[in-house]
């Protein structure tokens, strides 16, 4: 297997590629379009092909990389069937699996953050987009987010996965990497020994800044970042 964690600095974004060595195939998740570029070199000195790019919701501070990806390689977009991105070439379900090789990476519906928000499991790691941080999770204030529903997705879709599984998130603002389940169930601060009101209490009070680039995002990425198309 083949797996690499890739990092925006500037929206502070994790790409993550997953490859299937013996099938030569592989799996984007997340893609940066500014990042294109690198994700195609390294493919190509892998001798992989992209076969799926997977998101894990329609992104409000980067633009994704999955339109151009997909003219480039022949690959297929998939995302959550509620996330609103009817250019995605395949609308996950909860429970659904897509097939790589000899490799099995399965969607779960974890929404809160957005409406759409889809984590993927794979073999021991499962990435939460932004459902989950390390140490965090995804704010609740745009995109048709809930905090109630967070908490829901999360404590019934992630806490209970094996403790060791490894959480790989969407984002991490403090240099942090990885973390497992079972430290985010013992640990989350916004989540540990939290009821679900007081886990509301604590969303309705963040009160941060809408980010940057959401209202150029956000309908670009509707189209799968289809406006702002790379040129190869
Ligand atoms: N300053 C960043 C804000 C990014 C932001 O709001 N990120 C969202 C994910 S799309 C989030 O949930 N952040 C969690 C947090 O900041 O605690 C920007 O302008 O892009
Ligand atoms: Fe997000």
């Amino acid at each position: 297997m083949y797996f690499r964690q890739l990092f925006d600095e500037v929206s502070s974004t994790y790409t993550y590629l997953l490859g299937d060595m013996g099938a030569r195939v592989a799996v984007l998740i997340d893609p940066v379009q500014a990042h294109n570029d690198m994700y195609l070199s390294l493919l190509r000195e892998q001798g992989l092909q992209l076969k799926y790019v997977l998101e894990t919701h329609v992104h409000a501070d980067h633009i994704t990389g999955a339109s151009a990806l997909r003219t480039v390689t022949g690959a297929l977009a998939a995302i959550g069937a509620h996330a609103g991105a009817s250019c995605a070439d395949i609308q996950l379900e909860c429970n659904n699996v897509l097939t790589f090789g000899n490799e099995h990476i399965k969607a779960l519906a974890t929404p809160g953050h957005t409406t759409g928000c889809t984590s993927y499991l794979w073999r021991d790691r499962l990435f939460t987009g932004d459902a989950l941080l390390i140490g965090g999770c995804g704010r609740t204030d745009f995109q048709g987010g809930d905090a109630g529903t967070l908490y829901d997705s999360i404590t019934r879709q992630i806490w209970p996965l094996a403790d060791e599984t490894l959480i790989y998130p969407g984002h991490d603002y403090h240099h942090k990497h990885v973390s497992s389940v079972a430290q985010e169930r013992e640990t989350n601060p916004r989540l540990s020994g939290k009821s679900r009101d007081e886990f509301i209490a604590i969303m309705n009070q963040l009160d941060l800044p809408m980010p940057r680039l959401i209202t150029l995002a956000v309908p670009v990425n509707q189209h799968c970042g289809k406006e702002l198309q790379y040129a190869a």
